[in-house]
């Protein structure tokens, strides 16, 4: 095992950039990847270099993104010599080797086209049992590389047409029962490397409606439908999946702490109303301030966990012929932003602020990030208001 780097920077303990970030080509509805694939080993191998450079600790996968699928091979992993199975234990080897860990394993349902009308969900009986086949081996890959979480992303469980989804036969209890098997799973096999699962909710994208569209649907889901709710939380991914419809992440979050059930972090930056733009932290026209918010609420409310990156580089600065360069690019992108969010966050000082003045308080905390004393502005604004200047 290589040296494993602490980080431990105000809330946050480790950070982590997921291979499906990593290996994004860039397609996107209206036109195709600008970027080569990569092999999940060169995918690895950006993720081993960038944790070398300080830049990250951990990582998170897809089943699809370290190995094929082969709805007709459900336990190629276990197959000694199979080409799964070789490549699952170079991953190991490398990821051990420049000492990152693998912060979720989480199995693709949205990407092959057998589950367009759903994963965990799906109307049809023979594709949920597909669909929680790939679970099983997912969580045995996870297992395999010490994954400390598994995540359920509610995918293209959702719809368009209302009147088409069988809601007489439980959609809700679908889901449940396939994640109260992959807890099952996991505990009849003693996989101990999982301390929890996480539902990661979404209003919308890739359908019309999700079923667990907001982090409140998710905790209810949890209390009431699953039989270990101590095992499940919640991964919330701000500012995107609530910026969508125009939630607010520092509500989220602060509600998901107080539940006990805010597990770890998916973050990004998003144009609050559009489709999940899943831009790099900080970066676009919005959200500096509210980002710098969640992280100070975070440290006022005490939790500490794990940021993952979930977002990839804009497409228009994907270069063709630098596929490698710009992945770099783009991960030193994601801690930096990360960085000056933290900084903005623990420059916030709430003895500053005065009781009943709530807008003298959002610009004196805005004078602390942006570490502009509050005299000299001040004098300076009175000095135009009085010369008319
Ligand atoms: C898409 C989601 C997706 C999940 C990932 C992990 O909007 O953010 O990227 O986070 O599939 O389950
Ligand atoms: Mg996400």
């Amino acid at each position: 095992m290589g040296k494993l780097k602490p980080y431990n920077t105000g809330p946050v303990t480790a950070r982590s950039v997921p291979f499906w970030t990593v290996g994004n080509p860039l397609g996107d509805p209206f036109g195709p990847g600008v970027l080569g694939s990569l092999t999940s080993l060169q995918v690895c191998e950006l993720i081993c270099q960038a944790a070398d450079d300080g830049l990250i600790e951990r990582t998170g996968f897809h089943d699809d993104d370290l190995v094929p699928w082969d709805p007709k091979r459900p336990e190629d992993d276990l197959v000694p010599k199979s080409e799964t199975y070789e490549t699952l234990r170079q991953i190991k080897c490398m990821l051990e080797e420049h000492g990152v860990l693998v912060n979720t394993a989480t199995c693709n349902l949205h990407s092959d086209p057998l589950f367009r009308r759903g994963g965990l969900a799906n109307p049809d009986k023979k594709i949920r049992n597909l669909a929680n086949l790939k679970v099983a081996r997912t969580i045995r890959i996870g297992h395999l590389l010490g994954a400390r979480y598994l995540t359920y992303w509610v995918a293209r469980d959702g719809f368009e047409v209302a009147e088409s989804v069988p809601w007489k036969r439980g959609v809700y209890r679908m889901i449940a029962d396939a994640l109260n098997g992959a807890c099952e799973y996991i505990r009849g096999n003693k996989f101990t490397n999982y301390i929890g699962g996480t539902i990661e909710p979404k209003p919308n994208e890739p359908r019309g409606h999700m079923f667990l569209p907001t982090a409140g649907h998710a905790v209810g889901f949890i209390q009431t439908m699953l039989n270990i709710p101590e095992f499940w939380g919640v991964n919330p991914e701000l500012r995107q999946h609530e910026a969508m419809t125009l939630l607010d992440p520092v509500t989220c979050l602060a509600f998901l702490v107080d539940m006990g059930k805010l597990f770890f972090l998916h973050f990004g930056n998003q144009i609050s109303g559009q489709f999940d733009n899943d831009f790099p932290p900080l970066v676009g026209p919005e959200g500096l301030k509210e980002t710098a918010q969640m992280f100070w609420l975070l440290g006022q409310l005490g939790w500490k966990g794990v940021v993952e990156y979930d977002c990839h580089m804009l497409r228009c600065e994907g270069e063709p012929r630098d596929p490698i360069g710009c992945r770099k690019q783009f991960i030193e992108n994601c801690s930096l932003g990360l960085q000056i969010a933290l900084v903005l966050a623990s420059r916030i000082d709430a003895r500053e602020f005065q009781p009943n003045q709530e807008s003298r308080t959002s610009l004196v905390s805005i004078m602390q990030m942006c570490d502009l004393a509050e005299t000299g502005v001040l004098a300076e604004a009175r000095k135009q208001i009085l010369t008319g200047e």
